[in-house]
């Protein structure tokens, strides 16, 4: 049977799996988010990676049901990590076919109802890639989900095409560094990163760096003045309970 076959039902049979993976505050060192990556429990073929079959999904159609999954678990832990005092946010994957069905808007305020979460504690995350499309009819939707007191994080920035003045024009919250500025060898950019990174946060948006994984790394992070900071050197993506560990050893 194809992947994309497979998946029908996956959710249901318990087999979509939200792990985290731990941001760090960068002035401070704690954990102040995480971001929910899918893991597919497959019966037989063992852990697959999102990057197989997160395409599957979208191609397919059940990209809606395990989409809707990862949401309800990103809110679910998070109401459950604030019940225990911490405040951690909690950031989401969103592909741009879960954001063009019309459904997407009462989907995402029931959520914060349902979980009672206080503004900007949920983050979707879309990635550069996917708002080339339509830009103007995709700012309308972000901008108006982000008055429901959503973040909105642009991922993977710097591997796309997008301009520093379209960037403007989005409604973001947040910019997600792509990993390969993060740990390019040489500087190219380098500047043209850190002007991008001030101009944002001028305006209010939260710069996070993704894939630091040594202290070299981590010193480009804090040149460039990133609020945050995502990688192996604080955490690969793990299952729910390894959190709730690191968090409790936190304290
Ligand atoms: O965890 P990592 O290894 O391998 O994730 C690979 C890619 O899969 C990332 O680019 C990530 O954005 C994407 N991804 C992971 N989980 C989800 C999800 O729940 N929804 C969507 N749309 N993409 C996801
Ligand atoms: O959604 P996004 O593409 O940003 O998903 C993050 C991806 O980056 C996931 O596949 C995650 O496993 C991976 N990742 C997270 N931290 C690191 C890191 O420090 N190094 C590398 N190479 N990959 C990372
Ligand atoms: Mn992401
Ligand atoms: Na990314």
């Amino acid at each position: 049977m194809s992947i994309g076959n497979e998946l029908r039902g996956a959710v249901d049979r318990g087999e979509i799996v939200a792990w985290f993976q731990p941001q760090v505050e960068v002035e401070s060192g704690r954990v102040t988010a995480v971001e929910a990556l899918a893991r597919w429990q497959h019966p037989t073929r063992g852990l697959v990676s999102p990057v197989v079959f997160i395409p599957e999904a979208e191609d397919t159609g059940t990209i809606h049901e395990i989409g809707a999954h990862m949401l309800w678990e990103g809110c679910r832990h998070a109401a459950r990590w604030r019940d225990r005092g911490f405040n951690v946010d909690v950031s989401v994957n969103v592909s741009a076919v879960q954001l063009a069905k019309p459904s997407v808007f009462a989907q995402l305020q029931d959520l914060l109802e349902t979980f009672a979460l206080p503004e900007g504690t949920l983050t979707i995350e879309i990635t550069e890639s996917q708002l080339i499309a339509d830009l103007q009819e995709v700012a309308t939707r972000l901008a108006r989900l982000k008055s429901f007191g959503l973040g909105i994080a642009l991922d993977d920035f710097g591997t796309g095409h997008s301009s520093l003045a379209q960037l403007q024009d989005l409604p973001i919250t947040e910019l997600k560094i792509d990993r390969s500025l993060i740990q390019a060898t040489t500087s190219i950019g380098g500047e043209l990163i850190a002007l991008a990174v001030a101009l944002l946060q001028e305006r209010g948006v939260r710069v996070v760096a993704e894939g630091v994984e040594t202290e070299e790394h981590l010193n480009r992070v804090r040149h460039l003045r990133c609020d945050r900071a995502q990688g192996y050197l604080f955490g690969r993506p793990m299952p729910v309970e390894e959190v709730d560990e690191l968090l409790a050893h936190a304290l």
